[in-house]
């Protein structure tokens, strides 16, 4: 993967800001949920964060994200307002979604962030539609679908993958390979070691890659959206990863060898990347710190508002749910 682009030391410190963005929201959402305050679904995605952080540099706001249930951290990639997530995700009138949504449905148009679905590879048939619309009105958009490994074995994913090569759509299907699809592994549910490989399968390019490396995650992500732009059609890009929670909050993950969980979590790629910056003279511990200590300020700001505001009144309820009742 040497030939990709490399991102600049800037874009790095912004592949950073991302990442411990989503870190320290993660963090937040999981204690609030713990004290109660929090009543929500939520699947973390603690250990996948440098995949969407070095992907979405390389977007627009116009560019289409379409994700899953865990992809909390790629709507804070992509840039989805913290205030708006966090309301929605406390069922406040003041959410994306008027707090009807959740962590199952955030939506923000202005920023790309289309849909987190909570149905097993259905990112994939979305943003497959949002790249035919993208191509019909040809502005140059591209829409990008995250999923899992386990959605790569299910009827989607072929439909998708073949209607977006077939008609030459500016697609990006980044599966996010944390090995695990709920409680099994990889290895007790496909016979290929490489799920890019299925790509020759639709005529389309894939490639694998090492998800919690900035370099290879930004070069391949790069590469895959400009020709996605260009006309040069889909891309499936298969980032491998880890996830350090179980595959809700909750699940303590006995099914996860002690000793692959505790090689991931060593290899922590948000410290790996703070660390790197600091020794390569990108930026100084101290700046950093500054950097970390805004953010929080900004999570905390976000929560508070969202537990000061009200929850929707019943006659919300219905609204925007069924066309007929759209006001
Ligand atoms: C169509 C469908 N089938 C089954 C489920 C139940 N389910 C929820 S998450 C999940 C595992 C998916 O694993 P993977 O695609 O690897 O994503 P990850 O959770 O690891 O990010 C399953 C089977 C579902 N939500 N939708
Ligand atoms: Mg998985």
């Amino acid at each position: 993967m040497s030939n990709y682009p490399k991102p600049t030391n800037e874009q790095l410190l912004d592949i950073y800001r991302r990442a411990i963005t989503i870190k320290l929201n993660d963090e937040r959402i999981i204690k609030e949920m713990m004290s109660g305050r929090l009543v929500t679904p939520y699947y973390s995605a603690r250990g996948q964060e440098i995949i969407p952080s070095s992907v979405m540099p390389n977007m627009n706001d116009d560019d289409y994200l379409c994700t899953i249930y865990r992809g909390t951290h790629d709507m804070v990639a992509k840039g989805f307002p913290l205030d708006l997530m966090w309301a929605e995700l406390a069922g406040r009138v003041t959410g994306s979604c008027k707090g009807k949504g959740g962590t199952m449905h955030l939506t923000h148009p202005p920023t790309g962030s289309m849909v987190t679905t909570g149905i097993v590879g259905s990112s994939m048939p979305i943003a497959t539609g949002l790249g035919w619309a993208a191509k019909l009105k040809n502005k140059r958009q591209v829409a990008l679908a995250c999923f899992g490994d386990g959605a790569c074995n299910i009827g989607a994913f072929h439909e998708s993958l073949n209607f977006a090569a077939v008609f030459n759509l500016p697609v990006i299907f980044l599966c996010q390979n944390n090995r695990y699809a709920e409680h099994t592994s990889m290895k007790k549910s496909s016979r290929v070691e490489q799920y890019s490989k299925r790509a020759a399968g639709y005529g389309m390019e894939g490639v694998t890659v090492n998800g919690n490396d900035p370099d290879e995650m930004y070069g391949a992500a790069k590469w895959a959206i400009n020709r996605a732009r260009n006309g040069e059609g889909p891309t499936l890009i298969e980032a491998m990863t880890f996830r350090f929670n179980g595959h809700l909050l909750g699940d303590p993950g006995h099914y996860i060898p002690a000793e692959e969980m505790a090689a991931a979590k060593a290899a922590d790629p948000v410290p790996a990347l703070r660390q790197r910056l600091i020794d390569s003279g990108i930026a100084d511990g101290a700046a950093l710190d500054t950097m970390e200590a805004g953010i929080l300020v900004t999570i905390d700001a976000a929560v508070q508002a969202a537990y000061a505001a009200d929850y929707p009144d019943v006659a919300e309820l219905k609204r925007d749910v069924f066309a007929h009742e759209i006001a």
